[in-house]
Order: C-alpha cells, then sequence, then structure tokens
C-alpha cells in the first residue's frame, strides 16, 4: 500500500502532494513502483496535527480518487464517516481507520476494512502513552474490533497494531517484535512503520517535530521494518517509498 497524502502538514510528504494533479501523478508512480493499493489522506494523523472539517477533508481526496479508482485499488485513510461513505461511492474499496471505529461504513458499503490501534487521538496520544502490557493490550483490542465487524458482515477485516499513535519507541519495537503473535491470532495484519520518528531515534537521529522531515528520511529503518514486518506474516504494509521497498522484499523472497 502506497501512502498519498492529499495535506499541507502530514509529517514526512506535507505540501509535497497537496493539489489533487501532483497527488495523482505521484500515486501513479507508487503504482509504476509496484503498489498494489493507494492509500489517500486528507487529513495528518501526525501528533499534534489540527483536525481538518469534512467538506474541506473531501475537496482534497474525491477528485484524486476519482481520477485513480478506474486504474488501481484505491484506499480511504479517514477517521470520519462521512468521508469514508463518499470516498467509496467515489471509487474506493478499503477504509483505511485509524479510529478502528468505522465498521458500519465498511458493512453498509460492501468495502473492506483496517482497524487500526491508537491510544488517545492525535493532538494528545504522545503525550504519556501508558500501558501494563502493550502487546496483550493492543492485540484483544484490535481482535475484537475485527470480529465486530466480521459479525455485522464486513468480508475484508485487517488489523494495525497502529505503530506510533500513542506509544513510545519501546511500545514500538515490542510491537514490532511481537508481531507473529499478532498474525497467528488470524486476523490479515496490516502495519505501517514508514519514516517514523522512532526509526530515527534507534539511529541518534532527532525528531525534529517542527513539521515534514526530508522526503527519504529514515529510509533504511522504514525499509528494514518493512520487511521485518512480511518475514513475520503481515500481509498489508503502508508505505511511502515503494520501489524500494518492492525492491527488499523481492531480494528476501528470492
Ligand atoms: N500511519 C499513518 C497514517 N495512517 N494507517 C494505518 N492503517 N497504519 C498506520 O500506521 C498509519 C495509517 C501516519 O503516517 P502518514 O500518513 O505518513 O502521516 P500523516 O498522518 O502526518 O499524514
Amino acid at each position: 500500500m502506497g501512502v498519498v497524502n492529499v495535506t499541507p502538514d502530514s509529517f514526512s510528504d506535507g505540501r509535497r502532494f497537496a493539489d489533487a494533479a501532483q497527488a495523482i501523478a505521484h500515486a501513479r508512480s507508487l503504482v509504476a513502483d509496484g503498489a498494489d493499493i493507494v492509500d489517500i489522506g486528507g487529513e495528518s494523523s501526525r501528533p499534534g496535527a489540527e483536525p481538518v472539517g469534512e467538506a474541506e477533508e473531501l475537496d482534497r481526496v474525491l477528485p484524486v480518487i476519482e481520477a485513480l479508482a478506474g486504474e488501481v485499488r484505491v484506499s480511504i485513510d479517514t477517521a470520519k464517516a462521512g468521508v469514508a461513505r463518499a470516498a467509496v461511492a467515489a471509487g474506493a474499496s478499503l477504509v483505511n481507520d485509524i479510529t478502528a471505529s468505522l465498521h458500519e461504513v465498511a458493512a453498509e458499503t460492501g468495502a473492506g476494512w483496517v482497524a487500526m490501534h491508537m491510544q488517545g487521538r492525535p493532538q494528545t496520544m504522545q503525550v504519556d502513552p501508558t500501558y501494563d502490557d502493550v502487546v496483550a493490550e493492543v492485540t484483544a483490542f484490535v481482535a475484537a474490533r475485527a470480529q465486530q465487524a466480521f459479525d455485522a458482515g464486513v468480508a475484508e477485516v485487517w488489523v494495525d497494531p497502529g505503530i506510533g499513535f500513542g506509544k513510545t519507541a519501546a511500545h514500538n519495537w515490542a510491537l514490532l517484535a511481537a508481531l507473529p503473535d499478532l498474525v497467528a491470532c488470524g486476523w490479515p495484519v496490516a502495519v505501517g512503520t514508514s519514516r517514523k520518528a522512532f526509526l530515527g531515534a534507534v539511529l541518534g537521529q532527532a525528531d525534529r517535530g517542527d513539521g515534514p522531515t526530508v522526503v527519504g528520511d529514515r529510509l533504511e529503518g522504514s525499509v528494514a521494518t518493512a520487511v521485518h514486518a512480511a518475514v513475520a506474516g503481515v500481509g498489508l504494509l503502508r508505505v511511502h517509498d515503494v520501489g524500494a521497498t518492492v525492491a527488499a522484499l523481492r531480494t528476501v523472497a528470492a
């Protein structure tokens, strides 16, 4: 899954694809690089991001979805039921839901659904994330949400531990180390580590924390963790750098 952020403020690529023509061209380049799905988002969920109104979010994503839907599978990355519904009507067939609360939209529309774990909300989630047992709590949460969606009639359900969403670096590493256990729960697993701050931290690179970072930042960590996840049995990798990730996966598969 290639990431297409149609936003001015996403943490790694904000402003780069903020107009529809740029976003569409970027999505096509990700498909050429080997993406099977493009994930279109109109609202940043980075720590501290400002919320976007529904009308503004729709203005950002709908022209991009309409242009791409006949060419590639399109996923909508949103926290709003209204945006998810309109995106599916425009041609998206997967609802990528960082709130793990929109399964009814997937059930109504017949779309697939990604249920991601997040502790808190983006504005404050990194203030002091706390767990007794992060792996057990995240696993129980996503498995329960997945079962609820499946029972409501959603045929395609993915679970995602939500790397970086209300988690310290230690929580993220624990969840990545435990991916085989999450896979063993039986639900298809999705993971997004791409360019996230904990990858810089392990190499001693400071997180600037003042907006979008330089493109290509944290490439090695992003690719290494994507390969690790694939080897653990994760079926859906949400990445910015599709070409490098596909090359690494093909190499390891060979
Ligand atoms: N991470 C981000 C956004 N959506 N969806 C899923 N399922 N899993 C993730 O890990 C995930 C996600 C954050 O990354 P990005 O879209 O690059 O940045 P921003 O939220 O600043 O737009």
